[in-house]
């Protein structure tokens, strides 16, 4: 039988699925499936918490082919706390056999693909745009940093079997187009919860036509699909690529069975398309470029995990090269990584950008996570990156807008929101069969082999130790690293307040924000946990303090939880007493966070009960020992001042993540022997 390539791959990997599994035949979609993982990493924002699980799990040795924790977050240093964080994680890596990579290395995704991402293995991370590797052909999937250190500790990763939408590709890219408008497209059609629960699977004549990074590009801005992941083949192209990168023995050929069946597929001509920007605060509000010319730029930033490649930066040169970028813009760029940084340099890409004004920015998150270069007061910034939720760019009232390289750099120029494609300038790298990657050979100054031995500098990145030299390693701890708070015993009663309504589409960001303010914290949950829903009411804090946090539920609209994989999301309400969340719908990782932190998601079987509960009102979940073992739907009883109703929540859960709530959470089930 004909199987798609996503399919192919999670075969190869699949431990056991629920209603059982025959090779060469698809899995039902929904099933609970467990998938063997064979690389990890980890951002130090989220590897904190998850090295502090891992080390409670007792191995010895991670389990995985390669492991590696990323320093690209917290590289703003304003006091000890970061860079004690940076020391536990060197230590952690070298007692237990992970690669560690320094910060100034680069962005964990982009440094992942150039260093260690290979064509058909999975790689599970603890960021929510770990599914960047599909560009390379893997599965890549973003999770909790508790799932990850499982995984680490030799554990399968369960998930529900994805829905596998095709996406076919077809034509080439115009001039000033780029990667991020083909996702910009996906984004406008399907929107941030079109991809709950599904795969994208790239394929067709178009895809050849893009380089490794640009359908990386495109892979990572999949998460803000709300997908499990997207993939494309592994062809020609990424084999130059590895062999760019001196990994040549990394490639192998993957791509769909002739046939292959998909859930749905959805087409996009490359020809046809034009550049896109998604406007604030959604990364789907999506309007043509030409659409906004009249809008004033004041900032501009180029970077992230999205797009900040040497191609990326050559498409941005190319642009401003021998041009001023305009007196009402500040302009900042972060390469991807030291690689990156260094070729550009090499290149003479880095003296363009330079000489046009661009101040250069540290190879890491940065901006992207409001770590520095925060727009002006209702700015008007226009950003390379993939998210443009409200306030994470550390000012409230700019307006953030994502676009490609391409329109950020034109509009650096003018001052204004430009399509490239109106501006008239050279681009070596663009050919009419499309972006041609200068460690191909577009360089007018030098070969791709010059270029190319920076792209295989591995300086900063630190090799696993050996196990005897690995033993005699003492782990670092500062003051600020707290051990993880133990989740509360599950309940068969809850008679509970509602301390919060929210609505449709809540991002991890208003959850539990980033920024320079609370970043810091992500060791110290008693500490970050007075920012738990900050962004909707700023007063929760107060308010579960208020009851000595002896319990509370938060009611939600659709696609709660969206973006970010940061379990802090979960651990912040849990710490605080939320003992179940009740929505119309949810993001898939903030829902596995949330049962791994022993707080149940529920959603409401009648979406209309959302409109007859309000702040305040008092619910009563009974019965929920039976409800779990049994998956069973949940009986609650809604207390308000106009009188007493009954409605029922959803129990979509799957038996493993039913018996994890059982046990109080997922460390209690692991150390009671749950797989
Ligand atoms: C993000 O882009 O929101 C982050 C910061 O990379 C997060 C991880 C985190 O919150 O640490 C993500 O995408 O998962
Ligand atoms: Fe870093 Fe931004 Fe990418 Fe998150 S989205 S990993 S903050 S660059």
């Amino acid at each position: 039988m004909s199987l798609t390539l996503a399919e192919k791959i999670i075969q190869k990997h699949i431990v056991s699925a629920a209603s059982g599994f025959v090779p060469g035949t698809p899995v039902k979609r929904g099933d609970d499936i467990a998938i063997r993982i064979d690389q990890t990493l980890t951002q130090d924002a989220t590897g904190t918490m998850a090295y502090l699980q891992f080390e409670t799990i007792g191995v010895p040795r991670v389990k995985t082919e390669v492991s590696v924790s990323y320093v690209d977050h917290n590289t703003l240093q304003t006091d000890f706390k970061n860079h004690d964080d940076h020391r536990y994680l060197q230590s952690v890596a070298a007692k237990y056999g992970l690669y560690y990579s320094r910060p100034g290395n680069g962005v964990c995704h982009q440094v992942h693909i150039e260093h260690f991402g290979k064509p058909g293995k999975t790689l599970l991370g603890s960021d929510s745009h770990t599914p960047t590797g599909g560009g390379i052909g893997m599965i890549a999937i973003g999770a909790g940093g508790i799932d990850v250190a499982v995984a680490m500790g030799g554990g399968a990763f369960h998930l529900a079997m994805p829905k596998i939408f095709g996406v076919k590709l077809t034509g080439t890219l115009k001039k000033g187009v780029g990667a991020k408008d083909i996702i910009l497209e996906v984004l406008r059609r399907e929107t941030v919860k079109g991809g709950v629960g599904a795969i994208y699977e790239y394929f067709g004549e178009g895809v050849e036509s893009l380089t490794v990074p640009q359908r990386a590009t495109v892979t990572n801005m999949g998460a803000e699909l709300g997908a499990t992941t997207s993939v494309f083949p592994s062809d020609a192209t990424t084999k130059k690529f590895l062999e760019s990168m001196g990994r040549a023995a990394d490639w192998t050929e993957l791509k769909a069975d002739e046939g292959a069946v998909y859930d749905k597929i959805i087409e996009i001509n490359l020809s046809e398309l034009s550049a896109l920007a998604a406007c604030p605060n959604s990364p789907d509000a999506v309007k043509k470029v030409a659409e906004l010319s009249q809008t004033k730029v004041t900032q501009v930033a180029i970077g992230s995990c999205t797009n900040s490649s040497l191609d990326d930066l050559a498409a941005v040169a190319a642009i401003v090269k021998g041009k001023h970028i305009a007196p009402g813009v500040e302009a900042g760029i972060a390469p991807g990584s030291r690689t990156t940084l260094l070729m550009a340099d090499k290149a003479g890409i880095l003296g363009d950008l330079i000489r046009a004004g661009f101040r250069i920015l540290e190879s890491a998150c940065g901006p992207c996570i409001g770590m520095g270069f925060a727009p002006n007061s209702e700015g008007v910034s226009l950003r390379t990156f993939n998210r443009n939720f409200k306030g994470r760019s550390g000012t409230a009232d700019a307006g953030i807008y994502l676009v490609s390289p391409e329109t950020a750099a034109a509009s650096a120029i003018t001052g204004y929101i430009t399509d490239a494609s109106t501006l008239d300038y050279e681009d070596p790298s663009y050919t009419s069969s499309g972006r041609v990657s200068l460690l191909d050979g577009t360089s007018d100054r030098l070969s791709s082999e010059e270029i190319r031995m920076d792209a295989q500098d591995e300086g900063l990145l630190i090799a696993p130790l050996d196990p005897t030299e690995a033993a005699k390693v003492e782990i670092v701890r500062g003051p600020n690293i707290k051990a993880c708070p133990p989740c509360k015993s599950c309940e068969d009663n809850l008679k509970l307040p509602v301390l919060l309504k929210a609505g449709n589409n809540v991002s991890t960001d208003d959850i539990m924000p980033a920024g320079t303010k609370v970043l810091p914290f992500r060791s110290n949950i008693p500490e970050i946990s007075k920012f738990t829903y900050e962004r909707l009411d700023s007063e929760f804090y107060n308010k579960a303090a208020a009851i000595n946090m002896s319990g509370c539920f938060v009611i939600g609209g659709e696609n709660f939880g969206q973006g970010s994989s940061r379990e802090h999301a979960a651990l912040g309400p849990m710490y605080l007493g939320v003992r179940a969340v009740i929505t119309k719908s949810f993001a898939r990782i903030h829902k596995a966070n949330l049962i791994n932190y022993g707080i149940i998601p529920v959603t409401f079987e009648d979406p209309a009960d959302y409109d007859k509960i309000s702040d305040g009102d008092t619910l009563e979940i009974t019965g929920i020992f039976e409800s779990l073992k049994k998956a069973l739907p949940f009986n609650i009883c809604v207390h308000t001042k106009n009188g007493d109703f009954n409605i029922k929540g959803v129990n979509d859960m799957a038996e493993r993540s039913r018996n994890i709530l059982l046990a109080g959470g997922l460390a209690s089930y692991t150390k009671a022997g749950g797989q």
